[in-house]
């Protein structure tokens, strides 16, 4: 995974925008991000991880448009809308190749995660982050998560500012 500053460009979404300027691993910690490299012909090695962190249950996603047919433009920018959810978001790249935005805090600047095959990210509950494909226009991914998912996007705003998950998130990143 490569992160870096998006450059806030207007243009289309699925272009790189690297703005040059990379973010170091401490940053991402800093903000609650885990990533692991895992190839993905050492699957097993997701089941370690699975198990540590006590991800129970999987699903597979996939993001094309013959994968997501009539749902593929809603979905796609309902991706892009910047959101939070009340769970961890936890995706395991298989195949292709997306981007996952997240904000800093407090710069409130966008950070471009570039995922590719074998790329494992976990964003905490709470953290504003958008998504969306590549040039290439595809990526199946492992989803993994505890008990039912609660993946409904909140989008940001005054109320979801307030959202008790988005509270204790920011709490958990405090510098103290
Ligand atoms: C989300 O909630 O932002 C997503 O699930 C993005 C797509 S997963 C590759
Ligand atoms: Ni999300």
């Amino acid at each position: 995974m490569r992160a870096f500053y998006f450059d806030n460009i207007p243009g289309d979404q699925r272009l790189l925008h690297d703005s040059g300027n990379p973010v170091s691993d401490d940053i991402l910690k800093s903000i609650g991000l885990l990533h692991w490299h895992i190839p993905t012909n050492q699957q097993n090695q997701i089941d370690t991880v699975a198990k540590e962190r006590n991800y129970k249950n999987r699903d597979t996603i996939t993001i094309t448009k013959q994968g997501l047919g009539d749902l593929y433009e809603t979905k796609l920018k309902s991706f892009y809308e910047e959101h939070m959810h009340e769970d961890e978001e936890i995706r395991y790249i298989l195949e292709g190749s997306g981007f996952f935005d997240v904000r800093e805090h407090p710069t409130d600047s966008w950070i471009r995660c570039q995922l590719d095959a074998g790329d494992l990210l976990v964003l905490p509950a709470g953290i504003y982050h958008r998504f969306t494909l590549d040039e290439n226009n595809m990526i199946k991914a492992l989803r993994l998560f505890k008990d039912e998912p609660k993946w409904t996007p909140i989008n940001r705003g005054d109320l979801t500012d307030v959202n008790p998950y988005r509270v204790d998130y920011l709490k958990s990143i405090a510098v103290t």
